[in-house]
């Protein structure tokens, strides 16, 4: 059960850029073929951590035509959802942990005319979503607990990836899923092979520091080939 897209695509986290060179490096992420940026906001309590701001955000936006995926990890959904929608953005993942009203966030988000996404910690079950599916244009699946870059993977989110997208389908629904945290060179084809769409990519593949960011974004893509060939295998009738 698989998703019918093969349009996968790489999001490289800005908190994982160079931040004291940040215009430099979207740059060489641009020239790579990037069109879409990651931005993690934390206020330090949903998550212990605070990487990046709204004042950063709102001087970067003139100076890129990427789309914005932001991925909030705040108490305080709604003050954020109309900062950034007034910054100019293209979808917000709210997490369901602290969404306490999250299908009134979600219309929140669609009504200024962005893509609404659901994101889950690896411990929440994909039934949070079960009545809010219909709302969703996109799932953050977490793949990592939020707040961090640089950790390991949850092993049984791979699983939680695969079963996302069953999950979705038997509700006739057939919108990304994003994965996130992790998403390193060698998780990659098993991500996409399990059904992921949209790659975050942060210290374990973009800013490798094997590689310059070029290099790892074709490292990526041939990672991502892997793992449609082996989504395509599972699609082949016996
Ligand atoms: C973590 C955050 C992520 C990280 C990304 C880092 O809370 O939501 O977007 O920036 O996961 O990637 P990596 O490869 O260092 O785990
Ligand atoms: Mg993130």
């Amino acid at each position: 059960m698989l998703s019918a897209t093969e349009n996968i695509v790489i999001a490289p986290s800005v908190m994982c850029a160079d931040l004291c060179h940040l215009e430099n490096d979207i740059r060489h992420l641009e020239s790579a073929g990037i069109a879409m940026l990651h931005f993690d906001l934390m206020d330090a309590h949903f998550v212990p951590n605070m990487p990046i701001g709204l004042a950063l955000l709102a001087q970067l936006r003139p100076k890129t035509d990427c789309a914005f995926d932001i991925h909030l990890m705040v108490e305080d959904n709604d003050f954020f959802v109309e900062a950034v929608a007034d910054i100019g953005v293209q979808q917000i993942a709210v997490h369901v942990e602290s969404a306490r009203h999250l299908d009134r966030t979600l219309s929140l988000i669609q009504a200024r005319g962005i893509k609404a996404g659901a994101a889950l910690n690896p411990a929440t079950p994909l039934s949070a979503l079960d009545y809010v599916v219909d709302r969703l244009d996109f799932v953050l699946v977490m793949t990592v607990n939020p707040g961090f870059a640089g950790q390991k993977l949850v092993p049984a989110t791979l699983k939680k990836i695969a079963d996302c997208r069953a999950f979705l389908a038997e509700r006739d629904s057939n919108i990304p899923i994003e994965v996130d945290g992790n998403v390193s060179f060698e998780n990659i084809p098993k991500m996409v092979a399990a059904g992921a769409d949209i790659l975050v990519g942060g210290t374990s593949s973009v800013f490798h520091t094997d590689g310059t960011r070029a290099e790892n974004i074709k490292r990526i893509q041939a990672a991502v080939e892997k793992g449609l060939e082996k989504r395509r295998a599972a699609c082949k009738p016996n």
